[in-house]
């Protein structure tokens, strides 16, 4: 189901046309109402009027998050304060959290592309929605909330936590489709099998799942355990937060709505545009914000951008699963990894949970790696043969594809912290000294 055919199955030709319009109207509005668009594009030399079309996009500077955070908490705001209806944050790990504000047509664009979605997901006005993404700050909850109410659906505005009562009444409200991070989905997915309660009682039949990057294995994972079909969520609280893509029925790619946010892939190192298929950083130019509209903000979303029009007939941008953030990449001993292929290691072999954590630390001036794994509990032995058993396996399918020997340790069936939001999977104390 299409939501916007008009604008989802748009003409390239006219796409680009749409764009060009809608950036020279974004970079005047930023050039004159945010001294700090305009102080770094005198800098860089140009004028709006350098602007004429999205071919002159990459003369403009990037922003970074270090941007956002240097102008704590309204700098970057291109309206005054009376017309911004909205704040939210995100924290990060350091420092401060970085602040947007929407106004009220800023939260119209964000419900409509998140109407988008769900249409995408085959989610209509006849059907309840559970939305476990936290509320608050987070663009999650409130996010996904707007866009079920946009298309008429029943919201269930659950956010995270509380996991018995988030079975019960998905169970008794009878929920088709879960809204949360592919993370809580298998903790729901654990709590479900543990309660009791047959999973034919369920209505469930479509998940919403981003926030953080999750590998296909970890789809398969989720869809056995909740008997439901995942899909992914993008987006990110800079640009507007969750519906800045999703992927449709055919799932090849993530469909990003560039009416809106306009796309470009960098090579991170020399910071020059890619061409379409290339692998790198992907930067996104909000076309339409007026609040706190973002130029070439670069994500540090590593994945790649395919053009060809879909099977479903969205000739919408497809971007490629998310490798990971740039700055996610650990190098350990010189390798570069990343969490995705150890998630994507261990999901593979039957005997494991997929529940991991990852720790880094420099011991005598040498890196030291330790993936630790829950077995599953058919597999869990007190032999110690079988236990070593299972290690080697598990080490050398990691190393085969990392290039790069962890020490894994197999711990018992439910002993890893569950995440109910974003998943920390990594704990790097390298960085600490
Ligand atoms: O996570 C917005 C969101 C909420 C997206 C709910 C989807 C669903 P931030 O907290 O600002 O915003 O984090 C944004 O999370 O740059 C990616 O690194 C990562 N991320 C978001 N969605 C995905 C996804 C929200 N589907 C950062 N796959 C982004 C992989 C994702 N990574």
């Amino acid at each position: 189901m299409i939501w916007n055919e008009t604008i989802e199955c748009m003409d390239r030709e006219e796409m680009r046309k749409l764009q060009s319009i809608r950036l020279k109207r974004v970079v005047e509005h930023a050039y004159h109402n945010t001294p700090f668009y305009r102080k770094k594009m005198q800098e860089a030399g140009i004028s709006p009027e350098d602007i004429e079309s999205v071919d002159d996009i990459s003369k403009l500077p990037f922003t970074t998050k270090q941007d956002l955070r240097d102008n704590y908490p309204f700098g970057l705001m291109a309206v005054p304060m009376s017309e911004v209806v909205r704040l939210h944050a995100s924290s990060g790990t350091t420092g401060k959290p970085i602040v947007v504000g929407y106004t009220r047509k800023d939260l119209s664009i964000w419900s409509e592309v998140v109407a988008r979605c769900l249409y995408a997901y085959g989610v209509t006005k006849e059907d309840i929605v559970q939305v476990s993404y936290g509320y608050g700050l987070f663009t999650g909850g409130l996010g996904l909330h707007d866009g079920v109410q946009k298309i008429g659906g029943t919201v269930i505005p659950m956010s995270s936590g509380n996991t018995q009562k988030q079975i019960q009444l998905m169970h008794d409200f009878g929920a088709k489709a879960l809204a949360c991070t592919p993370s809580y989905a298998l903790f729901l997915g654990e709590t479900i099998r543990d309660s009791g309660l047959p999973r034919e009682e369920f209505q469930l039949k479509v998940g919403i799942f981003g926030a953080e990057p999750w590998t296909e294995n970890m789809r398969k994972e989720i869809e056995e355990s909740l008997g439901i079909k995942a899909y992914d969520i993008y987006g990110l609280t800079e640009i507007s937060g969750p519906g800045v893509g999703c992927e449709c029925e055919y799932q090849d790619g993530t469909h990003l709505w560039e009416d809106h946010f306009y796309p470009e892939i960098i090579d991170p190192e020399t910071l020059q545009p890619l061409p379409a298929g290339e692998q790198g950083e992907l930067v996104f130019t909000t076309i339409t914000k007026e609040g706190m509209p973002m130029l070439r903000y670069r994500t540090r979303d590593l994945t790649s951008l395919h053009y060809e029009t879909c099977r479903c007939g969205r000739t919408a941008v497809r971007m490629s699963r998310i490798l990971g953030r740039s700055d996610d990449m650990l190098i350990i001993r010189g390798v570069n990894v990343f969490p995705s292929q150890v998630e994507s290691v261990i999901l593979e072999l039957p005997e494991f949970e997929p529940h991991y954590v990852i720790h880094v630390d420099r011991i005598n001036n040498v890196d030291t790696f330790q993936v630790q794994v829950e077995v599953r509990p058919e597999y869990y032995s007190d032999e110690m043969n079988k236990i070593l058993e299972l290690k080697k396996k598990i080490t050398d399918r990691l190393q085969s594809v990392i290039g790069l020997q962890p020490d894994v340790k197999i711990v018992e069936p439910r002993s890893i912290e569950r995440s109910m939001g974003k998943a920390k999977r990594v704990f790097d104390n390298r960085k600490l000294v």
